[in-house]
């Protein structure tokens, strides 16, 4: 079966490119005419791997594209999903299955709601890679990536291909959990980074503001039905700031490029759980406005 991926990013990249050179059959969808004329004056896909440079000549097509699609991985960033899986609507085969790659929380619900009848699997994942440039992607750390489906705990058995593919992953039938405790680790983190105008490491300077964001992002998790989530995250937050001290967070860069963050699937959505649950987390709440206002001031999105 044809594996059709959405967004040739960073992540999208990384996955077509390693399942291409598996023997997958797999199908590029790209914005619109100007990126396919783009993509085939580039030759394909480049991956960069451990200085190695290998080019991929996969096939791309536009959303409009006419053959049915029975298995889509959905590559693209938290605020461009809904809008992404629109066109693709109509092309949609009876049973077919997305793999939802985004961080964060919010986004899943909103594509599971436009496709009632589509199985969709969740992602989380740790896979490090970034775009040098249009076409060409580095693969900058190797990681694990969680999938699962909160409504049917049975794993499809195309995970063999991804084996294959030397993607490395597990089956959870508790990915809900798994994406809540990393948007947990990234609210801690990732804002702090920005707002503090600092690498990972830079953060064990504050462990009072850190201490304070992890108890209550600890009880928002207790509250909203994932204890597991919340199981040591303190120590958690602390051992990632330790790792990665030398790395600058994924929201810092976004910031740094001047790029859209994916803030309303973060900490947004935190908050807004919060609300929900009537539950008052100042610090959260505080850390959610400060880094809005720092957004605005550089002319970025604050949803
Ligand atoms: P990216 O910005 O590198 O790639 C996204 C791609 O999707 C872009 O090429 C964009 O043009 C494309 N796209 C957006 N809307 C589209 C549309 N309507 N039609 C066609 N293409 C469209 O993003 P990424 O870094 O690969 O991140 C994807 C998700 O994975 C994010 O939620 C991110 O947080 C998460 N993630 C990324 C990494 C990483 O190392 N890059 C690691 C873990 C998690
Ligand atoms: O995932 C991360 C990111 O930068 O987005 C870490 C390294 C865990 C920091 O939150």
């Amino acid at each position: 079966m044809t594996w059709h991926i959405l967004g040739a990013g960073s992540l999208g990249s990384l996955w077509a490119a390693r399942l291409a050179s598996a023997g997958r059959p797999v199908r590029l969808i790209l914005r619109d005419r100007a990126r396919i004329s783009a993509y085939e004056e580039a030759g394909g896909l480049t991956l960069v791997e451990q200085g190695r440079a290998q080019q991929h000549a996969i096939p791309a097509e536009l959303p409009s594209g006419s053959g049915p699609i029975s298995r889509l991985l959905l590559a693209c960033k938290a605020y461009d999903a809904e809008a992404a899986v629109q066109p693709l609507l109509q092309r949609l085969a009876p049973g077919a299955e997305l793999i939802l790659l985004q961080n964060g929380l919010g986004s899943q619900d909103a594509v599971a709601k436009r496709l009632p009848h589509a199985r969709c699997v969740l992602a989380s994942s740790t896979e490090g890679a970034f775009r040098e440039a249009d076409f060409r992607v580095v693969f900058a750390g190797h990681g694990f990536t969680w999938l699962g489906d909160p409504l049917q705990p049975a794993a499809p058995a195309w995970l063999e291909e991804l084996d294959q593919a030397g993607i490395p992953h597990g089956w959870t039938p508790d990915i809900l959990s798994r994406l809540w405790r990393k948007l947990a680790l990234n609210c801690a983190i990732n804002p702090l980074t920005v707002l503090h105008d600092c690498r990972n490491g830079g953060l064990a300077e504050h462990p009072a503001e850190v201490g304070v964001l992890c108890a209550e992002l600890a009880e928002l998790l207790e509250r909203c039905g994932q204890p597991d989530a919340a199981e040591g995250l303190h120590d958690e937050v602390l051992r990632v700031i330790h790792a990665t001290a030398a790395n600058y967070s994924s929201m810092y860069q976004d910031v740094a490029h001047g790029r859209r963050t994916e803030i309303s699937y973060l900490l947004g959505h935190a908050c807004a759980t919060a609300a929900r649950h009537r539950l008052s987390l100042p610090h959260l709440q505080g850390l959610h406005e400060r880094l809005k206002a720092h957004l605005q001031q550089r002319g970025l999105p604050v949803t």
